[in-house]
């Protein structure tokens, strides 16, 4: 208690009687601070005071010492977060100036590439936003990537409590009824309403409901040898090529097709993912200031979808940026026309100015590919600005197919007519050129709209029980599985390049819950599309092989054509080489496809800038270059080649994303 007493009478105090040498009080006139002389009057202090004293010193310096220790425990964790945290920040600033990201705090800008990649230096990838609807992956999955401890990542082990969730899920819709097709159990969703109904409200980019991002992952040597590879790709594009269609390496200049920079917009998101900004920024530049679409220039539907108006939507889901979503309307809307035909089947050709639109001059038949292959593209664009004109257009389009007449067990035949809406040239079954992605896109429709579109499935699953009975073949000696054709009953061992897609789409298809015989033809498969490139002089493969099927006739499986041995630098193989290793962590498939980019590295590599198509894959020393570099060489070739030597699962999740048939990754969507 205080007492007045205490408040009047003056302090208690100790004094210390200290005696001063005649040399210390000559100093006391002057200022001397000299270390010895601080330290010997310290000294002599302590030892003038009492042993109460220095025992009382002593306690105090003993509990502060104590506070300290646990002071420093419990404010250190918060402080390193924080201090990780202010690194964050630093990381997701817009890789644009000016560009609003739609959530900054989790979309990181894209990493800036060391100039001198001859030095390995530890570059961080693009990580592209938390999953667009919050979900970690399916409910239904047969089979999962056995990845193995090392590979798992801290936050997979969040997936455990997800995985009790979707346990729970999974109960809860056993009630409900099973769609069962062959061998097949899929479980249905609750509604068998299509999407297309519940188009109200636009959408926001995936971006915007990013919630975590990991750790980003460094570059394995592989993937900063891809990176190398497509800044020299690119280098040659913007040194000869800038703003047009595809570059000529060793004329170094370009050729112009729909003259709409295709090159530039294909490669885009391979940029954002491979963590190129600089790179991306003067292409975003380019997009803002001189792509328009009101020309006067005819354009192929199906091209133009999948390159442009999918790699517009994806840049849009990965960056945020809505300028590349203005721009998707634009070439969206300006591509409708296409679907005013008597049956409702689209023209092939549109001309984006003047609003007409016309088939080939020699035909009223459309490619079946080609019309059931624009449709993640389209769904996506009404999801995207709530008008459901573009879904609806292309869904018509499904459903009339899935309706007509004309196929082989689910096996389509090549054109159909835009007037009467009927399949023509019946009785040639291939899924090569012409009909490959039709078959790609009713499985990737499927999952894009939650496995919901039970026609879409059935049309699959038939079609894929139609390849095993009438294209199926062993080749000899090595007995490979391939996918012939079939021509009025007659089976033909020719099997195109494109036809590499199926073991990924396969593979795809069996990791959202369908038969487990899928994976293992699509393992059969993709040990083939290997071989195409393995048996050939440049180990590269042609664009068209023929199976020897004759056990006497020589030691090879792969025969080649004069007229097909050409490459393109397409994607086909090395996009299902990076399915396989995403869904069973098998490294020989990551070792299949660096042997395969080494050999375009070694035949195809322009010097002075970007790669080239050649004409004789049979001639290691003079492999007859084309002078053409293809857009999806950017857009998917090193996009997957990229994809496939990363061990990181989240570097565009497959339970997240779906990609279309240019490698452009779209959302899967969620629970409206
Ligand atoms: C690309 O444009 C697409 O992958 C399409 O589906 C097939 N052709 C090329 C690549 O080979």
């Amino acid at each position: 208690m205080y007492s007045a007493a205490a408040a009047t009478s003056p302090p208690r105090r100790d004094f210390i009687s200290v005696t001063l040498s005649p040399e210390e009080a000559a100093g006391a006139g002057g200022y001397n601070n000299s270390k010895a002389w601080r330290r010997r009057s310290c000294w002599r202090k302590w030892k003038q005071l009492s042993r109460l004293q220095r025992s009382v010193i002593l306690c105090l310096f003993a509990f502060l010492a104590i506070c300290g220790v646990l002071s420093y425990t419990s404010v250190g964790e918060p402080w390193k977060s924080l201090t990780n945290k202010s690194l964050d920040d630093q990381r997701t600033e817009p890789a644009i100036p000016g560009l609003k990201l739609a959530n900054p705090a989790v979309l990181p800008a894209p990493q800036k590439a060391d100039p001198n990649l001859g030095d390995y230096p530890e570059l961080l990838p693009q990580k592209p936003p938390r999953a667009p609807h919050g979900r970690r992956g399916p409910s239904n999955l047969q089979i999962r990537a056995p990845w193995r401890d090392g590979r798992l990542k801290p936050q997979q082990d969040l997936s455990r409590v997800g995985e009790e969730q979707l346990q729970a899920d999974k109960e809860e819709r056993t009630e409900k009824s099973v769609i069962s097709w062959r061998g097949a159990v899929i479980e249905p969703d609750q509604s068998t309403e299509p999407p297309s109904s519940k188009i109200k409200e636009p959408e926001k980019p995936s971006s915007v409901e990013a919630e975590d991002q990991k750790e980003p992952v460094p570059l394995s040597r592989r993937q900063l040898a891809v990176l190398q590879a497509f800044r020299h790709a690119w280098r040659g594009y913007r040194d000869f090529a800038w703003g047009h269609d595809e570059l000529k390496p060793l004329s170094k200049s370009y050729s112009e097709w729909f003259g709409l920079g295709l090159t530039l917009i294909d490669a885009l998101d391979t940029m954002w993912i491979l963590g190129l900004k600089e790179e991306f920024e003067e292409a975003r530049k380019w997009v803002a200031n001189d792509l328009v679409f009101d020309k006067n220039v005819d354009v192929n539907l199906f091209e133009s979808t999948i390159r442009i108006l999918g790699g517009l939507l994806s840049t849009y889901h990965l960056s945020g940026d809505s300028l590349f979503l203005e721009k998707a309307k634009d070439i969206g809307n300006r591509l409708m026309p296409a679907f005013r035909t008597p049956s409702k089947i689209p023209y092939s050709d549109v001309n984006l100015g003047r609003g007409t639109a016309h088939p080939p001059r020699w035909t009223a038949d459309s490619t079946v590919a080609e019309v059931t292959s624009i449709q993640l593209e389209f769904r996506e664009l009404s999801r995207l600005t709530g008008d459901d004109k573009f879904q609806k257009a292309v869904d018509e389009v499904m459903k009339h197919v899935h309706t007509l007449s004309g196929k082989n067990d689910g096996l389509v035949p090549m054109f159909i007519n835009t007037n009467s809406g009927q399949f023509t040239h019946l009785g040639v079954y291939t899924l090569g050129a012409r009909a490959d992605s039709y078959y790609e896109y009713l499985l990737k429709q499927w999952i894009q709209g939650g496995k919901k579109e039970n026609e879409l499935l059935e049309d699959y699953m038939r079609a894929i029980e139609g390849v095993k009975k009438h294209l199926l073949q062993r080749s000899q000696p090595k007995k490979l599985t391939f996918v012939g054709e079939l021509a009025h009953g007659h089976f033909s061992a020719k099997m195109d390049h494109l036809v590499c897609f199926l073991p990924g789409t396969l593979a795809l298809g069996a990791h959202n819950g369908l038969s487990a015989d899928h994976m293992k033809l699509a393992e059969a498969l993709i040990e083939t599309c290997y071989q195409m490139y393995a048996q050939v002089e440049t180990g590269l493969s042609p664009e068209i092989v023929h199976f020897n099927l004759d056990a006497e006739k020589g030691h090879k499986d792969v025969e080649i054509k004069p007229a097909d041995r050409h490459n393109l630098l397409r994607p086909e193989t090395v996009e299902s080489l990076f399915y396989m290793y995403r869904f069973t962590g098998d490294r020989k498939y990551q070792d299949w496809g660096w042997e395969i980019f080494q050999n375009f590295n070694k035949y195809t590599r322009v010097p002075t800038g970007g790669y080239t198509s050649i004409n004789n894959v049979q001639n290691p020393s003079n492999p007859e270059p084309r002078d053409k570099m293809e857009s999806f060489f950017l857009g998917e070739t090193l996009k997957y080649m990229f994809l496939l030597f990363s061990d990181d699962i989240d570097l565009i999740n497959l339970d997240q994303y779906v990609f279309n048939t240019e490698a452009h990754p779209l959302p899967i969507w969620g629970p409206a």
